[in-house]
């Protein structure tokens, strides 16, 4: 790779990502062909080292330091968004064939729009569900997977496809809760604590409360919605930590979006991973710009 050239590159081949001039102090530093996993050249952008937008290849030497990061921390959090599914065939709701892109969030996913078309917004779960079911966990769920065992490790998501669960994650805090489970829409005491129900498809739509006869709707967080307490008050916690990774979020939906930022005020190092700048890229101290795929294995590999 000449020096001076312009390079975005990700492991598994190079993609264009936006050109950046490669020269930072005048060294030019070379990615090196890692064993088996192919290049790995992910662009870093260093919060106060880089001069004038330059960037370097993350080295192993940077991949190490990171990773060093990560593996000396007492306390490291993980907060995931759709972006850690897109490799196993989840559509993300911003991005090409996102969920949101044919229809806006508010038609769907509120209770209003619940309440106004009952039918199409099941029939828009149910479609999410048949997809989500024939998906499996990709390799970035099963690095966080291996990290949830370890003390000191949370994992916070807003997905909905319990991906990370069904990789064997432990202590997933769902902020958004689960595709998976239903509770009674009219709001039956029995009907009001979820069910699970995994049945694709499911055997009516609109599904009804076992207890009550009505309504059934999914057990997720609509927009306008409180999170749960509970989910929300173990996310907060979690920000007390020394480490905060923002994993294939845009950083777009609330509250969701403002841990980052309480972490970061609580003294955390964030990192974020993802291949596209998001709302959050100004205010984290380190941007990998990266596949979650791609790029948690490395970090894993280099903690070895
Ligand atoms: C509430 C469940 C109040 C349902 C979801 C403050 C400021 C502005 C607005 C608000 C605010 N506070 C509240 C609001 C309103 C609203 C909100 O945030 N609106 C946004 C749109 C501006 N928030 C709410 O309504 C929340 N409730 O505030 O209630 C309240 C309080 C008390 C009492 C009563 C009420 C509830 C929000 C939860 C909504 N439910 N999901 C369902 O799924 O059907 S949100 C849903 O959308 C997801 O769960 C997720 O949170 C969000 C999508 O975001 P991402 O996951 O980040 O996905 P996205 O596609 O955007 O980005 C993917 C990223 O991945 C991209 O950056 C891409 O580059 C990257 N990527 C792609 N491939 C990869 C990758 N990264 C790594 N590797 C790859 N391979």
């Amino acid at each position: 790779m000449a020096p001076g050239a312009n390079l975005v590159g990700i492991a598994g081949g190079d993609r264009l990502l936006d050109g950046v001039h490669l020269r930072r102090h005048g060294r030019d530093e070379q990615p090196r062909e890692l064993p088996d996993e192919g290049l790995v050249a992910v662009l870093l952008q260093k919060r106060g080292c880089v001069e004038g937008g330059h960037a370097r290849i993350m080295t192993d030497a940077c991949l190490r330091e990171l990773a060093a990061r990560i593996s000396t921390a007492g306390r490291v959090t993980v907060m995931t968004g759709a972006g850690i599914s897109a490799a196993s065939g989840v559509p993300t709701f911003r991005g090409p064939g996102g969920l949101w892109r044919s229809f806006q969030p508010s038609e769907l996913a509120t209770p209003q729009a619940f309440a106004r078309d009952t039918l199409l917004v099941w029939e828009w779960y149910s479609w999410r569900r048949e997809m989500v079911v024939a998906c499996r966990p990709n390799a970035a769920h099963d690095v966080l997977a291996r990290w949830s065992r370890r003390d000191g490790v949370r994992l916070i998501t807003q997905n909905v496809d319990d991906l990370h669960t069904r990789a064997g994650a432990r202590h997933v805090v769902r902020l958004h809760g689960s595709l998976w489970e239903l509770r009674c829409f009219t709001g039956c005491p029995a009907g009001s604590r979820p069910w699970r129900d995994e049945r694709v498809p499911l055997p009516r739509l609109p599904p009804l409360c076992p207890h009550c006869g009505g309504h059934a709707r999914p057990a997720v967080v609509w927009f306008g919605e409180a999170l749960a307490h509970g989910d929300l008050e173990q996310a907060l916690a979690a920000t007390r930590c020394d480490v905060f990774l923002s994993v294939g979020t845009s950083a777009v939906v609330h509250p969701a979006a403002g841990l980052m930022h309480e972490a970061r005020a609580h003294g955390a190092w964030t990192v974020e991973i993802n291949p596209e700048a998001t709302e959050a890229s100004p205010d984290v101290h380190l941007t990998v710009r990266g596949l979650a795929e791609e790029v948690l294995p490395a970090i894993e590999l280099a903690m070895r």
